[in-house]
């Protein structure tokens, strides 16, 4: 019986993974392979949202090396499995991310200004800095604050699934993981419970190869994570996660079918973490980045962008104009709100009951002194984030 399972290395260049049943749109060159279910239209849409996050993200990481803000995690290379997703939900469809899906959050209409605000824990952010940099919440957009919490998504997704069920409100719950989360004990339970319940729910793992230091071929010895999907009774796709017309399309399908109270899908987008896993990280401490290199060649936007040309619907200068009327919006933006004053310190304690405990004021004038008197001796007060 043979049973082949991931290569002595941990983690392969692209080449030496197996293609047979991994679902294509398009070839790595931008060809046409199979069926798309998006029009010229809404693959620009996307590649403007694939190309204005990397964007962002660039911008970030250089803003937090520069001190400007505390901690950012970056979805670089991955785009395509998070807004591929994203467009294939209706938008009161849930959805529940897990470390790298804010950009679910903005292509359902978050603002610039918004996110920035929360990146900087400022005034005007809804959360007044209480949360980590990168965990925008989104009620409003039916997305989930992120939990930095492994697989915790799992069982919240199936919550709210179950609770459209019950109410039969037609919503779909889309479920993020990250290749880690596949390890945990909420990943089994809960992809049992969703498919015993049948419940209106799409589980997407983000299979980036990577959990922080430990590689795929340490996380399990199977070289699919779709083919998990079998023992629990529901469907398991394999999908090449570079390709935003073959993510669109796989979780379309799923939606479909959690729609029509068919129950769940499991669908592996496989895709590569070219990047540190956060800002609180040095890849090259741990891994051959001349693999990162290989998988860099397959490129998510650059696959877009050689489609959108040889339909004669881009060029180098479209793809110039738009990079600069992007970079300068995500300019301007944090220009606007990087000056806006931090929460009162105060607020910490206030915020809690409606008059203080004498606990809290105590704790409140302690904390007042200390934050003085460091800021006198020039203690660095900012906090740094796994
Ligand atoms: C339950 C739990 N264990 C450990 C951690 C520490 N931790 C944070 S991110 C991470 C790796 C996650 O890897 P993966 O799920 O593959 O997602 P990726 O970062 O690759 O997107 C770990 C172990 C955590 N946040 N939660
Ligand atoms: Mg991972």
């Amino acid at each position: 019986m043979s049973n082949p399972t991931y290569p002595a290395q941990d983690v392969c260049p692209p080449e030496d993974l197996p293609t047979e049943d991994l679902i294509r749109v398009l070839d790595p060159e931008g060809n046409l392979v199979g069926e798309s279910l998006l029009s010229d239209d809404e693959v620009l849409g996307l590649h403007r949202a694939m190309v204005r996050q990397r964007l962002i993200d660039d911008r970030m990481l250089t803003l937090q090396r520069q001190g400007r803000i505390g901690f950012y995690g970056a979805c670089t290379g991955q785009e395509a499995a998070v807004f591929g997703n994203t467009a294939a939900l209706q938008p009161t469809d849930w959805i529940v991310p897990a470390l790298r899906e804010a950009g679910a959050l903005l292509y359902r209409g978050l603002s610039l200004t918004d996110y920035f605000n929360q990146l900087l824990g400022n005034n005007s952010d809804v959360t007044q800095g209480r949360q980590m940099p990168c965990h925008p919440p989104g009620h409003d957009f039916h997305y989930v604050t992120m939990s930095s919490v492994i697989a915790n998504q799992i069982p919240q997704a199936n919550g709210l699934a179950l609770a459209g069920k019950l109410k039969k409100d037609g919503r779909v719950t889309m479920c993020f993981m990250g290749d880690g989360a596949t390890s945990e004990g909420d990943f089994h339970v809960g992809l049992n419970v969703a498919s015993v319940q049948k419940l209106p729910v799409v589980f997407v793992c983000q299979n980036n190869q990577w959990s922080i230091s430990l590689p795929v071929g340490r996380q399990t010895a199977a070289l699919s994570f779709a083919a998990k999907a079998k023992g629990y009774g529901m469907p398991g796709a394999r999908v090449d996660g570079n390709d935003v017309l073959a993510v669109h399309k796989v979780a379309t399908e799923a939606a479909a079918r959690a729609r029509a109270c068919e129950g769940p899908s499991f669908i592996e987008n496989l895709t590569y973490r070219v990047g540190a896993h956060t800002t609180s990280d040095d890849p090259t401490r741990y891994r051959d980045e001349a693999v990162t290199e290989r998988w860099k060649g397959l490129d998510p936007l650059n696959r877009t962008r050689r489609y959108l040309t040889a339909r004669g619907l881009w060029s180098d200068e479209h793809e110039e104009a738009q990079r600069n009327e992007l970079d300068q919006l995500i300019r301007s933006t944090w220009t606007e709100v990087e000056s806006i004053p931090h929460p009162p310190l105060r607020s910490i304690f206030t915020d809690v009951f409606a008059e203080m405990t004498p606990q809290l004021q105590e704790q409140a004038e302690s904390l007042e002194r200390n934050y003085e008197l460091g800021a006198r001796k020039g203690w660095d007060r900012t906090i740094g984030h796994g």
